[in-house]
């Protein structure tokens, strides 16, 4: 597209380059383009250069360097400016996406927040690098999910919709269906495998219709979405990037050697299948932090765990991954600042919602929202919120307040989990529902903790954390397991205190003593004394506090924000893009391989998982 047809050979292009260079260094650094591009059509070049004359010779510096002394970061600089990828497609077919109403239902969590916020930054990146390459073409980005008929309140039943801050980005929407016709209910994230194909071919023909040609970049969202990715780029010859989030493998000790035993609740042998095939395929990865993908000296990475594994009696796996190969990269994710900003912000603080949080906080009355009050309002909050599963630990959070009674008197605990109005349709959302009813007896903690639903409103619940630290409380991130942890980067935003598991991405987001602490789920006594210590510091010396609440603070603005993640989310596109053309040879066989894997296993482990019937009770018990 930047070269037109005089120019047909190698030497030509240097000669026009060099005649261009000569040419603008005569002009003002300030000319727009359009006041030489007729010179530089006469010379063989198109628009995408620039948009001034400086960013003109700019890139036109890059690749005469690059073709006289090629060195990997003019490279990177270079195919970083090359206006490559203007419509992209984000896969997340599972769950309930939409915009509101949905945050805290089961499987409905970070993936969402991440993916919305994800596309805001990315929309604001693009449209920056077409106007700085001196092009006038509108990009779109579509997310795909999965269309559900029966929406429960929420706009999942819609085909379309707008996404809320954005001029070029919608949610699309498809069902899964098969010869049976439209599933119209939710169902879990272990049961969606049957759904796939079809729903990949579905969603190629969507997407031929909305975006009149192919995508520039398919961009795959934890197993489900990644293996939909695969095969639409498989069949449209489109650079794809993976994204896991949180792979099951990691969260279930030992799923591997014992996957017989759970794969009537977890199909884990299809999503494993599936895990490796989308490595497998994909161009490049993104991963949060680099523990996600070769662990630490204490632990294995997400990635890493399925270089060898062994599914007895299925198959086993020997080189599944190689996680030094050049194709991950770590890109972290931020949390929105205009809705996650500290808590000493006064001028910004939103007082308008504080009735309501006190409400939420300390209305004495149970009701449907929540359970349990607060009677001593003069204590610090540790507060926690996820979704009600059992590897986010929060009735272990509970556990370990009940026990520790000193605990008890230096502060109050509030948690945010679940779902208290509806019978839950997910099986571990239901079993800790029960457990934390029966802590809470256990222990008597009555007047100590409360628990409530699910908050949806996260410009609220942005207000929510800052009023926890007004309390001088903290954050206490349980989890046996946490791939990444926005929650962590959202309250470390707002400038609360931050104590977060070691098992994951907590691990490296926190520097242990300086923006946080580590705390390991499987010790809970230990855990709880570290907080027991941490408040009666605070209060021989209440800056103690201040000094963890800043050190999280400078944490985030160093390493934590969605500026900085688009930056590299664009340059590698153009990158991996760049190598997937001219690498295609090499990867050819291990293309045939992973085909022949898909049709002899995927297929048909896919098929001997029973297919969701609406309004039928599922093997895992759970209600559909
Ligand atoms: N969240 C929410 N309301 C809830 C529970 C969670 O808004 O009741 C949000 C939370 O603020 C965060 C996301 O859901 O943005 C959870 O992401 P995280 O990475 O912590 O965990 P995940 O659910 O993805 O495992
Ligand atoms: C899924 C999870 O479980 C979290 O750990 C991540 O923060 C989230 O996705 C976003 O990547």
């Amino acid at each position: 597209m930047m070269l037109n047809d005089r120019i047909q050979s190698l030497s030509a292009l240097r000669a026009a380059l060099r005649n261009a260079e000569k040419h603008i260094l005569n002009l003002p650094v300030d000319t727009p383009y359009s006041e030489f591009h007729h010179r530089f059509q006469e010379l063989g070049l198109e628009k995408g250069w620039g948009d001034t004359a400086e960013r003109v010779y700019e890139t036109i510096h890059l690749l005469l360097d690059l073709l006289e002394a090629p060195d990997p970061t003019t490279l990177e600089n270079f195919l970083g400016r090359i206006p490559m990828v203007f419509n992209v497609v984000i896969l997340s077919p599972h769950g309930y996406f939409a915009q509101a109403n949905v945050l805290g239902y089961p499987d409905t969590g970070g993936q969402i927040v991440y993916i919305l916020d994800q596309v805001r930054a990315l929309e604001d990146e693009m449209l920056l690098r077409i106007k700085q390459q001196g092009l006038d073409i509108k990009p779109r980005i579509l997310i795909v999910t999965r269309l559900l008929p029966d929406a429960v309140g929420t706009t999942c039943g819609q085909r379309l919709e707008k996404v809320l801050g954005t001029e070029h980005t919608s949610i699309l929407r498809v069902p899964f269906r098969n010869e049976n016709g439209i599933l119209r209910k939710w169902i879990s994230r272990f049961e969606v495998w049957p759904y796939l194909e079809t729903f990949a071919d579905d969603v190629a023909n969507e997407l031929a219709g909305e975006l009149q040609g192919r995508p520039d970049l398919i961009i795959g969202n934890y197993s489900d979405g990644n293996l939909v990715a695969t095969l639409l780029s498989h069949k449209l010859g489109v650079t794809q990037c993976t994204i896991a989030h949180a792979l099951e493998k990691t969260k279930y000790p030992n799923s591997d050697i014992y996957w017989k035993k759970f794969e009537d609740q977890y199909h884990f042998s299809c999503q494993f299948t599936a895990d490796l095939i989308a490595m497998n395929h994909t161009d490049f990865i993104i991963t949060s932090t680099f523990q996600e993908i070769a662990g630490s000296k204490d632990t294995v990475g997400q990635y890493e765990s399925h270089t060898a594994f062994t599914l007895p009696g299925l198959y086993r796996v020997v080189h599944g991954i190689n996680v030094f190969d050049p194709k991950f990269n770590i890109v972290s994710p931020g949390a929105d600042m205009s809705i996650y900003f500290p808590y000493s912000e006064k001028s910004r603080r939103l007082t308008a919602f504080h009735s309501e949080i006190e409400e939420l906080l300390y209305n004495p009355v149970d009701n449907t929202e929540h359970k349990g009050y607060l009677k001593d309002k003069s204590k610090p909050i540790i507060f926690s919120m996820a979704r009600l599963d059992r590897v986010k630990n929060i009735t272990g959070l509970v556990e370990w307040y009940g026990k520790n009674r000193r605990l008890q008197e230096l502060v109050n605990l509030v948690v945010v989990a679940g779902d208290h109005k509806k019978e839950s349709k997910d099986l571990e959302e239901l079993e800790e529902k029960k457990k934390m009813y029966r802590l809470i007896e256990e222990h008597k903690l009555e007047g100590h903790i409360r628990w409530i639903s699910a908050q949806m409103n996260r410009v609220r619940n942005g207000e929510l954390y800052r009023c926890i630290a007004d309390t001088k409380g903290a954050f206490v991130q349980p989890a046996l397991y946490e791939a990444f942890g926005l929650t962590v980067i959202e309250a470390m935003t707002c400038g609360l205190p931050m104590f977060a598991t070691v098992y994951g991405g907590p691990a490296e987001i926190i520097v242990n003593g300086v923006s946080g602490y580590h705390i390991d789920p499987y010790q809970g006594d230990k855990a709880s004394e570290l907080i027991v210590n941490f408040f009666e510091k605070c209060k021989q010396d209440p800056t103690h506090w201040d000094k963890l609440s800043n050190g999280g603070l400078r944490r985030i603005e160093e390493k934590y924000t969605w500026k900085k993640y688009s930056e590299s989310l664009m340059t590698l596109s153009g990158v991996y893009g760049f190598w997937k053309f001219v690498s295609n040879l090499e990867r050819r066989e291990t293309k045939r391989y992973l085909e022949m894997f898909y049709a002899l296993k995927y297929r048909n482990l896919a098929k001997s998982v029973p297919l969701a019937v609406d309004g039928e009770v599922a093997a895992n018990g759970a209600k559909k």
